[in-house]
């Protein structure tokens, strides 16, 4: 066997496998197509410095990045494997049981998915090896035609495709979409106040003060999105509680349901990053189910668990807080929540980072301790409590860009959910000025500041600092966002003309 031919015997091998894995999930649980699963399984056990530094390096795009280096490392060990084998199969067809194996293993660990889960990887295995041994088979047989080998290849090379695709549209066959539209309007019964005009210096640089849901930013380590109807959905209240509740989306939408405005943080955003987003969100107050189930003495944790099994710890004083506005969220800006920020249902809580909080596609609240359970980031070493720390950023000039005379520096600070009191700018370590504050809407969302600065031709490097209502000025010291969150004074240089 040439070379080339070797190799795709074990490229065919490999794609004729996760078609088939990919199509069985489409039946028994999409998240059981080996391929995400394998993918799931790196990133729940990826180090954290390996993590941290995708998330620096690949932002957002992130999943992408594994997605696309898990298909170089297969392509390569299918190959590799097809290359092995020119004399005799067996090392190819070790490869294939070993590689299907891998898959097996990774959606046993997944805990979204049940017994049947396994089926998916367990179809890419038999398929993989009987393909690989069919294809191998027509390209060393000495008296088969040439022609007949790539009649075969090609025949293979269809059938994978073929049983991609339709994995692809039987998986998506769980039309969230549909359910999402047959929401319908979430009517408050309790309106956010209007955001008054002046709310934002948009025309100066800053973000629109609400930021709109396709813009809003995303972080979740769910590499296919939970696609869960609305219909279907629960949501169950139990652990330490006086009686267990279970909760349909329907029982939720049918109550008085409120809108707040809150402004949302990651906790991995470094300083001036981009992992802040305001929004309208319209759903239960969480304190209401909290105290309707009955909160026992002694439990200080809220675990939410999603749909696909991650977790977050919320200290329960925290969400208990009469003026904190917790949230059990259904939607969003005026919609049912966006499927990648957590349709049918989410969590939301002001002034906490969301790895403590915002839980997406929630499905499961446990009354706790700290003590008893330990929530997903916590195991990866990011700190158990976690409230937001007063931050503001510049957003205008860019950084290394040319301005006019007398430019307008703006950005926005946050500092949930006390509010931001103030906000200065100095320009190459001179003095303080203070900034100009856009309308305050609440201590639970972000405000704008700008600053006219009269500067004069040549390179300028301009800091910012926030101060909160509690008279708290965010510190120089620059800190990593592990494990609570970055400290430090946002710069930027520019030239002026
Ligand atoms: N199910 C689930 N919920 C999650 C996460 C996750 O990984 N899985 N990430 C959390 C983190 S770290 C943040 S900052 C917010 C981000 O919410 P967004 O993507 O809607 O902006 O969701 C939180 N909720
Ligand atoms: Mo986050």
């Amino acid at each position: 066997m040439n070379r080339w031919t070797a190799a795709l015997v074990g490229l065919l091998g490999l794609a004729a496998a996760l078609a088939a894995g990919h199509l069985v999930a489409a039946l028994v649980g999409p998240s059981a197509s080996p391929y995400l699963a394998v993918g799931d399984a790196a990133i729940d056990l990826t180090p954290q410095a390996v993590k941290d530094f995708a998330i620096s390096a690949f932002g957002t795009h992130d999943k992408l990045v594994l997605l696309l280096g898990m298909a170089v490392v297969l392509a390569a060990s299918a190959a590799a494997a097809g290359l092995l084998s020119r004399r005799s199969p067996l090392p190819g067809t070790v490869v294939a049981v070993v590689l299907g194996a891998l898959g097996v293993v990774a959606v046993l660990s997944r805990p979204d998915l049940g017994q049947l889960g396994v089926l998916a990887p367990a179809a890419s295995l038999l398929v993989g090896v009987f393909a690989f041994r069919l294809l191998h088979g027509l390209a060393t047989r000495g008296s088969t035609p040439p022609d007949d080998a790539r009649r075969g290849f090609l025949i293979t090379a269809g059938a994978a495709a073929a049983a991609g695709v339709a994995g692809q549209l039987v998986g998506g066959r769980v039309d969230v979409e549909a359910s999402r539209r047959a929401v319908g309007e979430l009517t408050p019964a309790r309106p956010a106040p209007a955001i008054p005009a002046g709310a934002d210096f948009a025309a100066d640089g800053t973000p629109t003060f609400i930021t709109p849901n396709a813009d809003f930013y995303r972080i979740d380590t769910a590499l296919s999105v939970p696609r869960l109807r609305a219909e279907d959905w629960s949501l169950r209240v139990h652990g330490m509680v006086e009686r267990e509740l279970r909760l349909s989306y329907r029982d939720l939408r049918e109550r008085d349901l409120v809108e707040r405005t809150v402004t949302m943080t990651c906790v991995s955003n470094e300083v001036g990053g981009p992992y802040v987003s305001t929004a309208d969100f319209v759903g239960v107050p969480l304190r209401d189910v909290l105290l309707e189930a009955g909160v026992r003495p002694g439990a200080d944790q809220l675990l939410s668990t999603s749909s696909d099994g991650w977790t977050a710890g919320t200290p329960v004083d925290v969400v208990l807080e009469p003026d904190r506005g917790a949230l059990i969220a259904l939607g969003v800006n005026g919609e049912p929540l966006p499927v990648e920020h957590g349709f049918p249902a989410r969590l939301v809580v002001p002034g906490l980072y969301g790895y403590v909080s915002a839980t997406k596609w929630v499905v499961d609240l446990e009354l706790t301790t700290f003590a008893a359970r330990r929530a997903y980031w916590l195991e990866r070493g990011w700190a158990e409590r976690a409230p937001v720390k007063t931050m503001s950023r510049i957003d205008s000039p860019r950084h290394r860009s040319t301005v006019g005379a007398r430019p307008v520096v703006a950005g926005v600070a946050w500092a949930q959910p006390h509010g931001v009191a103030g906000v200065e700018v100095r320009a190459d370590g001179g003095p303080w000025r203070v900034a100009e504050l856009s309308a305050e809407v609440s201590g639970s969302t972000w405000r704008m500041w700008r600053v006219e600065l009269d500067l004069p031709p040549g390179g300028h490097t301009v800091e910012v600092r926030a101060t909160d209502r509690a008279g708290r000025t965010q510190p120089q010291a620059r800190l990593a966002p592990v494990p609570d969150g970055a400290t430090g004074w946002h710069s930027v240089f520019f030239t002026v003309a």
